[in-house]
């Protein structure tokens, strides 16, 4: 950094010096030309000429002499034509085809806790259904006083509230219970997103239908082709979930729900219902297709275990990553992603030697109960390989576990609930893999 300040103040003067010097014609020609009178690197970085050359200042760029397009150029703002390489990406070997699978949100690009719409990971069990919101309905019945089919519109005349909630495929990471499978981290952990969720409680539905005595389970339904659909304990409805017809200020993107989903904050993603169509109240779990044969957790002795709801406190490094590799030793804001189920982020740890020594990073941001929660620490690199780990702890107490202890506890025949101390390995030319270290 320091040599950096340096290496600019010299130029700026060597700039100022020359151009007092020369006047007119002579004095543009060398504005153009910026700093190339010095030569070599520094000659290199001034005029723009090339794809890599940036315009020192003060070269004055093409773009700052002529006026741009207007207003409304994009009347829905996209990012920037240089920003194309930021998207969701899926992985053709993990499903046998693209109706029932998942793309990953690039993690190593965003910033600050909130994943934009267009970039969240998406999970279709039975590809993404048009949904027509005026034909929508959302139907409550079962072991209720007033049942109720509700329109769009009757739903928003509810009191309306909003929370900042992750969002996490408990199949997050699960294809690093057999060792270190997948490149880069996008899909190592972009099964993740987090948002600004708005909709309905749950609880003031409930309240609305009248829910009999004896009731304990709450099934919630979808309305695409799979008619996925899962069973939520009262406690839960009474808790937190949230009907959501808004994400991110704006209505639930199609990917993501149009026109309304569940979400069950901090719990499995499997659990948040998409294209929400039917919530049936009862006093018994219904044990659904994806209750039994999947997201239950076989264990080591042959024995499932069902409702495994909670998304652990989970956390990894997002710089450097393999697809953020680091360029020359020096200086680097090492930073990363928090998150868990079970509350708010305390404390989260990195390593830099596999788990030898750890550092305190700092929390950073805004630190919200079941959101995704930055950390980041100055880190000073030496241009030695490196093992760079972090480990969370959140506000019950839980630390994160090694694979040695997740592997000890739950036997290596899962696929869901992984969150494991992740570990990226640098290299000496900056280069970082995926690897595992116990
Ligand atoms: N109706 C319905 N809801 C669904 C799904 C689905 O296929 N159909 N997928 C579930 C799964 S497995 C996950 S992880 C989350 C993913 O939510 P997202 O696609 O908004 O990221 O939605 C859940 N809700
Ligand atoms: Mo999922």
């Amino acid at each position: 950094m320091q040599k950096l300040q340096q290496e600019t103040d010299r130029l700026i003067q060597t700039v100022a010096r020359e151009g007092d010097r020369l006047s007119g014609t002579d004095r543009r020609k060398f504005l153009r030309n910026g700093l190339t009178l010095l030569g070599g690197a520094a000659a290199a970085v001034t005029t723009g000429a090339s794809a890599e050359e940036p315009f020192l200042p003060p070269a004055v760029p093409p773009w700052s002499k002529r006026l741009g397009p207007g207003v409304v150029t994009n009347p829905y703002g996209k990012p920037s034509p240089h920003e194309a390489h930021v998207v969701r990406r899926n992985v053709p070997w993990l499903t046998a085809d693209r109706i029932a699978s998942i793309s990953f949100t690039p993690l190593g690009d965003l910033k600050g806790i909130i994943t934009p719409s267009g970039l969240t990971f998406e999970r279709y069990h039975a590809g993404l259904p048009e949904i027509e919101p005026q034909k929508h309905r959302l139907m409550i019945h079962g072991m209720v006083d007033r049942p109720l089919i509700l329109s769009m519109d009757d739903l928003m005349r509810f009191p309306s509230t909003s929370m900042i909630r992750f969002l996490e495929c408990p199949a997050n990471g699960g294809m690093e219970w057999r060792g270190a499978q997948m490149d880069k981290l996008q899909f190592t952990h972009g099964m993740l997103a987090c948002a600004e969720w708005t909709g309905v409680l749950l609880s003031t539905i409930l309240q609305e239908v009248g829910v009999q005595k004896g009731a304990s389970w709450i099934l919630a339904e979808g309305a695409d082709g799979a008619h996925m659909a899962r069973s939520i304990p009262m406690d839960k409805a009474l808790d937190d979930a949230l009907i959501v017809y808004a994400q991110n200020g704006e209505a639930l993107r199609p990917e993501q729900g149009y026109p309304v989903r569940l979400i069950n904050p901090g719990w499995e993603g499997n659990t948040c219902i998409k294209w929400l169509r039917r919530l049936e109240i009862g006093d018994k779990p219904w044990h659904m297709r994806e209750e039994t044969s999947k997201y239950t957790d076989l264990m080591a002795d042959g024995r499932s275990r069902e409702f495994t709801f909670v998304q652990e406190c989970n956390s990894v490094v997002t710089n450097p990553c393999p697809e953020k590799p680091l360029k020359a030793k020096g200086k680097y804001w090492i930073e990363g992603l928090a998150w868990s189920g079970r509350g708010k982020i305390k404390a989260v740890d990195v390593s830099f030697d596999g788990g030898a020594n750890w550092r305190q990073a700092r929390v950073t941001g805004l630190v919200l109960p079941r959101a995704l929660t930055r950390f980041g620490l100055e880190w000073d690199w030496d241009g030695s390989p490196a093992l760079i780990q972090s480990r969370a702890m959140d506000e019950t107490g839980y630390v994160q576990p090694t694979y040695a202890q997740l592997r000890q506890a739950r036997g290596t025949n899962s696929i869901y609930h992984k969150n494991a101390i992740h570990t990226w390995r640098l290299h000496a030319d900056g280069q970082v893999t995926n690897v595992q270290i116990s």
